[in-house]
């Protein structure tokens, strides 16, 4: 009686482990918007491989890149509602949904890329993760976007003045639109996919990117002047859907997120790489750099954009505060 008791239970506690291993074993599926050979796609790339290793092979991701999934906002609307679970985002189109992550939208935020690390790795950073994970996406580890500049097919941007009238691609934020509109040009909201087409064709007369970007999509071939505004630089993530993350045990999503921790110092060091080089490459292939002596008049310009964005989320005040108060 006794032994066959034990049997029983012996067995039964056989059954749930391995139920448990099953209800753990994940094949996840993950978005990419870079084509083969950017930063952010090896590091991607590395990621599956470092997670299959360190999960020992309970949760694999399969990478789709180049955008292929979808554009970038419906891509975050997907790991947000398990229809994905990964994904390499910019923080731009997730501002929308999450208005502690809009933050880092705000223009001239961040001084420069080291004091946008030093911010993510302080409260600011938790206080960011913390809204996007009550969102449904939670921030494994943060990827390096550069700054961004704006450019256009015909003459360098030095003042505001220079870009009035101008048709000027953005990233769906209506703080990005806000940006244009204040210094007098039109905003035009598009997928990444559709710029290059647009530039070509007159659609818009500029966009603004990091080097890498504007070179890896080809616009420097149709809008040639590049002109060092450097009005945001924000931070992209990998993110992964949160019921699919918070279904994992602790010593699992300790292997997840190192993986991304690893993959994360991967991208930041191939980033470096890519700046310059893809900088090389266009200026090689003829673009115009133009570097504006003073800012001034760009920054200042932006005081109506965080008036609203304060407006609409009072509570983040001490954030905005924090960030700029950071060293
Ligand atoms: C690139 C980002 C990418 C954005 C793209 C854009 O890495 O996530 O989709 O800019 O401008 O720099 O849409």
């Amino acid at each position: 009686m006794t032994y066959s008791l034990t049997k029983t239970l012996l067995g039964a506690a056989t059954a749930v482990s391995v139920l448990c291993t099953a209800a753990v074993a994940a094949d996840w599926r993950g978005w990419n918007i870079h084509t083969e050979g950017y930063p952010n796609t090896i590091a991607m790339d590395r990621f599956a491989e470092l997670l299959a290793e360190k999960t020992g092979g309970e949760v694999t991701l399969q990478m789709f890149h180049g955008g292929t999934l979808g554009s970038q906002p419906d891509a975050i609307e997907q790991v947000r509602l398990g229809g994905l679970e990964i994904g390499n985002f910019n923080l731009g189109p997730i501002g929308p949904i999450a208005p502690e992550a809009n933050v880092v939208s705000l223009p001239f935020i961040f001084k420069d890329v080291p004091h946008m690390f030093r911010v993510l790795e302080s409260d600011g950073g938790a206080a960011i993760a913390e809204g996007m994970a009550a969102k449904g996406l939670v921030p494994l580890a943060w990827y390096d976007a550069g700054a961004r500049s704006f450019y256009n097919g015909d003459k360098p941007i030095n003042a505001p003045a220079d870009v009035a009238g101008m048709k000027v691609r953005v990233m769906n934020n209506d703080l990005y639109s806000g940006m244009i509109a204040e210094l007098g040009g039109n905003p035009s909201p598009m997928a990444f996919a559709e710029v290059y087409q647009a530039l070509k064709t007159g659609v818009v007369d500029g966009a603004e990117n990091n080097w890498p970007s504007y070179e890896s999509t080809g616009h420097f071939e149709v809008a040639g002047y590049y002109s060092l505004s450097q009005h945001l630089i924000i931070p992209e993530c990998i993110c992964v859907n949160a019921d699919a993350y918070n279904a994992l045990s602790d010593e699992m999503k300790t292997a997840v997120k190192e993986a991304a921790m690893e993959s994360a110092d991967m991208q930041r060091e191939l980033w470096a790489e890519r700046e310059a080089s893809s900088r090389k490459m266009v200026e090689d292939g003829g673009v115009i750099v133009n570097v504006i002596a003073d800012k001034g008049p760009f920054q200042s310009a932006m005081t109506p954009v965080y008036e609203t964005y304060l407006a609409s989320n009072p509570d983040l005040r001490p954030l905005v505060e924090l960030i700029q108060a950071t060293e």
